[in-house]
């Protein structure tokens, strides 16, 4: 069975808006940690990594707070390396989705260690792969995607020592219903593999879901990126960029169930919970919810399953 470590990362410092730092203790107020030992997983929680503020400064250069932000990745960076080297499944709590940076070069430098072919799920309604030449705020937590395929500022485009971290096919992107002009044409040039919303409509979950977890064989490391603005703001309101028209209920869980059959993720995070922005934390509470899901909770055992 699964040993889970919990890692917290509050740092709102990729992001425009403050309150994402507040993200890993709502999850814990929320109940994660009994939630997944319910499951009969043995859960360590790390505690909260320490780190800077976010200093509010004017972006300079394209970007704002590239310390603040340098010094959360590598943090978070050791924190997953560690857990992952004790053969534990690290969940990194965000935090802004900046930190994905260090987390998944964590991970991909794992997985170049160990033979280990990397896969990751970007659940997001942004895509994330902006460069400060093309940001239009400046806001690292915009920028992740780009860095781990080595665009972007060095210390962060080299951070995990494996440059690129991500190479083309290791990422599918689902979720996504804003994206900048600019990164539109990015998505084309790092070969990106994405469902956007109307795919979603068009589709349907499980048919994305079938496409994107196509091939998982025991050769790879399933890692999801899981920034809880995917959801539709009716259900998840307490995210610093909420935009319209996103995952409901019930196609988020089909998401996680799918996830779960895989046996594959290895790795994960939860991002850009901003509990400031939230009512009674309810944010929090779907994410709990479905992250059971995302560790095999389903209302029907598997062999009663049609
Ligand atoms: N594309 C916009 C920007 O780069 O400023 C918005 C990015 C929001 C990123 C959120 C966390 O996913
Ligand atoms: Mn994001
Ligand atoms: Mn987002
Ligand atoms: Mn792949």
């Amino acid at each position: 069975m699964t040993a889970i470590t919990l890692i917290g990362a509050p740092s709102d410092a990729g992001a425009a808006r403050l309150g994402a730092a507040m993200g890993p203790d709502a999850l814990r107020v929320a109940g994660l940690g009994p939630a997944l030992a319910r499951l009969g997983i043995e859960v360590k929680d790390l505690g909260n990594l320490a780190g800077p503020p976010n200093p509010q400064a004017v972006p300079t250069h394209g970007l704002r707070h590239l310390d603040e932000c340098v010094t959360w990745n590598r943090a978070v960076f050791q924190a997953v390396s560690d857990a992952l080297d004790d053969a534990r499944l690290p969940i990194m709590l965000g935090g802004d989705h900046q930190l994905a940076v260090g987390s998944i070069g964590a991970v991909a430098h794992h997985c170049h260690a160990q033979g280990k072919r990397l896969h990751v799920l970007w659940l997001d309604a942004h895509s994330d792969c902006n460069t400060p030449e093309l940001s239009p705020s400046g806001n690292l937590h915009g920028m992740p995607v780009a860095a781990l395929y080595g665009l972007g500022p060095a210390p962060l485009a080299t951070l995990s020592g494996e440059t690129p971290a991500l190479r083309p096919g290791d990422i599918c992107q689902i979720g996504l219903r804003s994206v900048d002009d600019d990164e539109k044409r990015m998505i084309q040039k790092l070969g990106l593999e994405v469902y956007d919303m109307r795919a979603i409509d068009e589709l349907g979950m499980r048919e994305i879901m079938q496409r994107a977890l196509r091939g998982l064989d025991d050769g790879v490391h399933l890692h999801v990126s899981f920034d809880v603005d995917f959801l539709d703001p009716e259900i998840a309101p307490g995210t610093g960029t909420a935009v319209r028209g996103g995952v409901n209920y019930r196609e988020a869980q089909l998401c996680m169930e799918m996830i779960a059959d895989t046996g594959r993720m290895a790795s994960l995070d939860i991002v850009e919970v901003n509990p400031a922005l939230d009512l009674r934390n309810q944010t929090a509470e779907l994410v709990v919810d479905l992250v059971q899901s995302l560790f095999g909770k389903s209302t029907l055992a598997r062999d009663l399953r049609r």
